[in-house]
């Protein structure tokens, strides 16, 4: 398999320059965090800065999912690095695509991804890939089964725009986000924020699990926990029901408190987010829904346990399941300048991509 897929992969050999990135899937991948919170504080002042790094370069964006903020925000970024943008949607109008190999292609898919693949790396020169997990097979979830494909036989530098175990630039924009209403680590407070409890010393930052009607993946809370664990100025404290426990490799480290009211006294900001089971301590359950406990919405009176904390969320939110209408809709929320920050941190890693790529 792979001799045939490298005869037709392109091999164009990067150039190779300290800050320059090929992969960015986990937090490590960008480097000194205060170095990138200081390039997403550069760029957020002054967003085309770096417009001529993009010339003549192409990002090519992969969509096996929905998307309205990965999609409209990654585009924004490219553009304003100069960047020409090509987006696939698989479902919609590309031929349906195996990714497993040794299957035998009778049924509804016409190519596969090991051929697709290349050909796609050869009309451009970075690429995006959404691939969400499936939620029926833990193993090949959590081995990035599909971003690892990419990975090998693109030939480009590539990026998760949340694949079946990550979603760094959701993280990424949710770190710069923090920092802009802590007021901390040089971040300039924007949109008329004010500090969070109005002292320096660490933030109280708690992610917690809220009902959902739908098995969603465990990604955002993966990415997110493993970028808050690596930020020194930051206190992650998770709370979810008992069986939802995500995997150590990104919560490692983390304080973990089942009590959701006992979690939230103190806290600066909260982070709300559904997660399907994580089989992680019955794998039986991965990928299922094992709560749907209406008591974890976060409500006017969760939020006045907490030190008069934002609200957060990577949307899209579900209403009144998640989040009450009052709560999303308070002066404490910061939805709307978090997803605005997608395309700040969606910016400092193509700027980074592109300072890697050859003439
Ligand atoms: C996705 C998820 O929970 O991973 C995308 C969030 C950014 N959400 C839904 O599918 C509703
Ligand atoms: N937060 C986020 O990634 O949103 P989309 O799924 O709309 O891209």
């Amino acid at each position: 398999m792979y001799t045939f897929a490298a005869l037709y992969m392109n091999t164009n050999t990067p150039k190779t320059m300290e800050n320059s990135l090929r992969t960015f899937i986990n937090v490590q991948d960008i480097g000194p965090l205060d170095q990138a919170m200081a390039e997403a504080f550069e760029i957020k002042s002054n967003r085309y800065k770096y417009q001529h790094l993009g010339k003549n370069k192409t990002l090519m964006m992969i969509f096996f999912n929905n998307s309205l903020r990965t999609r409209l925000s990654t585009q924004k970024a490219a553009m304003n690095l100069g960047m020409n943008v090509i987006v696939l949607d698989v479902n919609a109008g590309a031929w349906k695509l195996e990714t497993e190999r040794g299957v035998i292609m009778d049924g509804d898919k016409s190519e596969h991804l090991l051929e697709a693949i290349p050909v796609m790396g050869c009309y451009c020169d970075i690429i995006g890939v959404r691939s969400f997990a499936g939620l029926t097979d833990r193993d090949y979830d959590y081995a990035e089964t599909v971003l690892q494909q990419f990975i090998r036989f693109s030939g480009r530098p590539v990026f998760a725009m949340e694949t079946a175990t990550v979603h760094p630039l959701q993280a990424f924009a949710d770190l710069i986000t923090i920092k802009e209403y802590s007021g901390i680590s040089g971040a300039n407070e924007t949109n008329g924020a004010s500090s969070a409890n109005g002292t320096s010393g660490k933030k109280k930052v708690v992610l917690t699990w809220a009902p959902h009607c739908r098995a969603l993946p465990q990604a955002v809370p993966n990415s997110f926990a493993q970028w808050m664990l690596a930020d020194n100025d930051i206190d992650l404290v998770i709370t979810h029901p008992k069986g939802y426990e995500l995997d150590a490799q990104f919560v490692k480290g983390a304080r973990v408190e089942y009590d959701q009211r006992k979690a939230f006294e103190g806290a600066d900001f909260i982070y709300a987010k559904n997660w399907s089971n994580p089989g992680v301590t019955n794998p039986e359950d991965y990928g299922k829904i094992t709560c749907d406990d209406r008591s974890w919405t976060v409500d006017t009176e969760h939020m006045s346990w907490t030190n008069n904390a934002k609200f957060m969320h990577c949307l899209p939110v579900r209403r009144n399941l998640i989040v009450t209408d009052d709560v999303i809709e308070s002066a404490n929320s910061l939805v709307i300048p978090e997803a605005a920050n997608r395309e700040i941190s969606c910016s400092v890693v193509l700027k980074r991509m592109l300072e890697g790529l050859g003439d």
